[in-house]
């Protein structure tokens, strides 16, 4: 298990890669180049520079989140084996730099849905949250929201350009019911996982997030079933997931434990984000309302240990990264991803995994 720390480049970051270095047990980057479009090629020479700062400072590039798909290919329009084409060089160039995992979702127009991003805790940090009667009807309310409290960096999946076009976006997936996501999803990992197994790049498909419809949209990746429906739809090694533990867990009736234990089982699990969520009103009935919570157990409704056992005791081998944290001790910037927070989070995970390590060695003497 080695784990990372998302950073956006020196473009989009106030954290710099030094302060990372900093952090015990962190070995490498989880990046991107988020300035280029989806449907286009990265090309090798960003990549390498990319690499090159990276490595200087001491750490490694082994994962890339996101390598986005375009909405011609999730639609499905004439486009998409233009794109396709352009996903093939993007991934043959990663290959290229020593990229083993490409973090994707198949989310069509939205990736992650949050009603607050500045949700107040008690201990006077702040937070993201998702409180469904606070979810406009209307989605240009939901990008104006997050726009106006993204403290002026571009959140992931929320590209001012693309959304700008929301409506018109909307109506190009009226005809794209789950099925059909289903069907574009097959075609493209079809045409692009012989690419993966030649270069030796694994695929890692990142869950919806929230788990279950918005705005009328489809969604595929929410549970057990479609997991196991996508690592069987092109069954190779190099078909796999981003274990999102929070995605999978907004929906209360998924086993998050039992889901990591069989697909680390399967060896499909490359790449984690560990993340603790707190549900709010879980008493009243169908309410999935919650706020990311601090990494550890207690501060959340999951149980991190059985999480981490759940990968540990199956032979995990994959990257991992904390995912979002709270903004605290007065740090500003985009929200989820301070240094801070996240910081704590990989300290308390790389302590949890410790622990494994050693009672599995002392079960095993
Ligand atoms: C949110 C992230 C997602 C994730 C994409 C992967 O903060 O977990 O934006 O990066 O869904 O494609």
């Amino acid at each position: 298990m080695e784990l990372t720390f998302r950073w956006y480049g020196p473009n989009e970051e106030k954290i710099t890669l030094q302060q990372i270095r900093q952090i015990p047990g962190c070995c490498g980057i989880v990046g991107t180049l988020f300035d280029i479009p989806a449907g286009e090629v990265w090309p090798r020479g960003r990549i390498h520079q990319l690499r090159q700062m990276v490595e200087d400072a001491g750490l490694t590039l082994k994962v890339i989140e996101s390598v986005n798909v375009s909405d011609d290919i999730k639609i499905g329009t004439p486009l998409r084996d233009r794109h396709i084409e352009a996903y093939k060089e993007t991934i043959r160039n990663l290959a290229a730099e020593g990229v083993e995992v490409i973090c994707y979702n198949f989310m069509p127009v939205f990736d992650w849905v949050k009603s607050d991003l500045d949700y107040k805790l008690p201990d006077g940090s702040s937070t993201l949250a998702f409180v469904r009667k606070n979810i406009p009807d209307d989605p240009q309310q939901i990008i104006d929201t997050v726009a106006d409290g993204s403290a002026g960096f571009t959140l992931p999946g929320w590209e001012p350009e693309r959304l700008s076009q929301v409506r018109a976006l909307l109506d190009a997936y009226k005809d794209v019911d789950e099925d059909r996501l289903r069907e574009n999803l097959v075609y493209f990992l079809k045409a692009i996982i012989p690419t993966c197994e030649e270069c030796g790049v694994k695929m890692a498909i990142h869950p919806d997030d929230p788990p279950y419809s918005m705005f009328g949209l489809p969604r595929i990746i929410k549970n057990r079933e479609d997991l196991d429906w996508l690592c069987n739809a092109v069954d190779s090694p190099c078909n796999g997931i981003t274990l999102c533990c929070g995605s999978i867990a907004e929906e209360p009736g998924n086993d998050i434990y039992s889901i990591l234990a069989e697909f680390t089982r399967r060896g499909r699990i490359h790449f984690v984000h560990m993340r603790n969520i707190k549900y709010i009103s879980p008493e009243e009935p169908g309410n999935k309302d919650f706020y990311e919570a601090p990494h550890p157990s207690e501060c959340g409704s999951l149980d991190m240990v059985e999480m981490m056992r759940a990968l540990h005791d199956n032979g995990f081998t994959g990257y991992m990264r904390p995912d979002h944290g709270r903004m605290i001790w007065g740090e500003t910037g985009r929200p989820g991803y301070g240094l801070y927070d996240r910081a704590l989070g990989i300290a308390y995970i790389n302590g949890v995994w410790e622990a494994l390590e050693k009672a599995g060695c002392k079960a095993g003497e």
